[in-house]
């Protein structure tokens, strides 16, 4: 068997596969999960080729991955190798229809050596496995985002991504939405966390219709970890519909039902918070 292992993106940073045997580039990442999604793209994503290559450790290893493995819609197999100067910082890639094609995206977190991390989109191309988009990373060695969730947070039909940068050091909440083959930046809120130094627990956040107008919203910690917020993008505008405070800080996985949320807090236990006089 000698599957086709590489699609290297026209126009995309050169990939570096010649210094990778295949063996290495179909090695899952330690800890790593496989997304599924069904539809006309990419169904089926995980990351491959671990790399010690970054010496940051957020996730509770200094083992990262340096490939993006995907299986198609017609069940082809592809591989983006990134080049040396970056890695994916992430343990599950993300798959959603962010441009309404009817086929998924892959979302995913790549932090340069020396710029930190950066939101990045792959997908299928014309058949090609590419990458199709990515924010400015933040521009420091050692600045990580962690991706909250992606839902339809304006109310129009369309996917947003909302994610968390420097979640460890006063993050900011921002919703980027893919246009025309680029992200875009929607808004953005500063004083979120949705994660622990050193924690493999990336879910401290949940989408939900907090207020009631149909219209999904997303409850994550603030900053300090010590009050779940829920937060609206109904319209395009980022504003914070309610807070409530925790006795505990959050470790764990954040849920949402109507006004009700809960997280799992320091110490292990669950604790529930109802979002008050939020609902017409
Ligand atoms: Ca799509
Ligand atoms: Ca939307
Ligand atoms: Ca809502």
């Amino acid at each position: 068997m000698s599957p086709k292992i590489l699609t290297i993106a026209a126009g995309a940073a050169a990939a570096v596969w010649l210094s990778y045997t295949p063996a290495q580039a179909q090695s899952p990442l330690p800890g790593g999960g496989t997304a599924r999604a069904g539809g006309s793209g990419v169904v089926q994503a995980r990351y491959v080729a671990p790399t010690t290559r970054y010496a940051h450790g957020v996730l509770g290893d200094a083992i990262e991955a340096g490939g993006l493995a995907v299986r198609d819609a017609s069940g082809k197999s592809h591989v983006f190798m990134l080049p040396e100067d970056s890695v994916f910082e992430d343990i599950t890639p993300r798959l959603a229809d962010l441009d309404g094609d009817g086929g998924a995206e892959v979302i995913v977190v790549r932090s340069y050596l020396t710029r930190g991390s950066a939101l990045a989109v792959f997908g299928m191309r014309g058949g090609e496995f590419v990458r199709i988009a990515e924010t400015a990373p933040i521009g420091r060695s050692a600045r990580w985002l962690n991706p909250a969730a992606i839902a339809d947070f304006t109310g129009d039909g369309r996917l947003e991504v909302a994610i968390v940068k420097t979640p460890h050091i006063g993050g900011t909440l921002e919703f980027w939405r893919l246009t025309g083959g680029k992200l875009s930046r929607i808004a953005g809120l500063s004083g979120f966390s949705n994660h622990v130094i050193g924690s493999r627990e990336l879910g401290l956040a949940a989408v939900g219709d907090v207020d009631g107008n149909g219209i999904a919203d997303l409850v994550l910690p603030a900053a300090d970890r010590r009050a779940l917020v829920a937060v609206s993008l109904a319209g395009g505008r980022a504003r914070e519909l309610g807070r409530e405070a925790l006795p505990a800080p959050v470790v764990g996985r954040v849920s949402v039902s109507g006004q009700n949320a809960s997280a799992i807090l320091a110490g292990g236990r669950r604790t529930s918070v109802t979002f008050g006089d939020l609902r017409g």
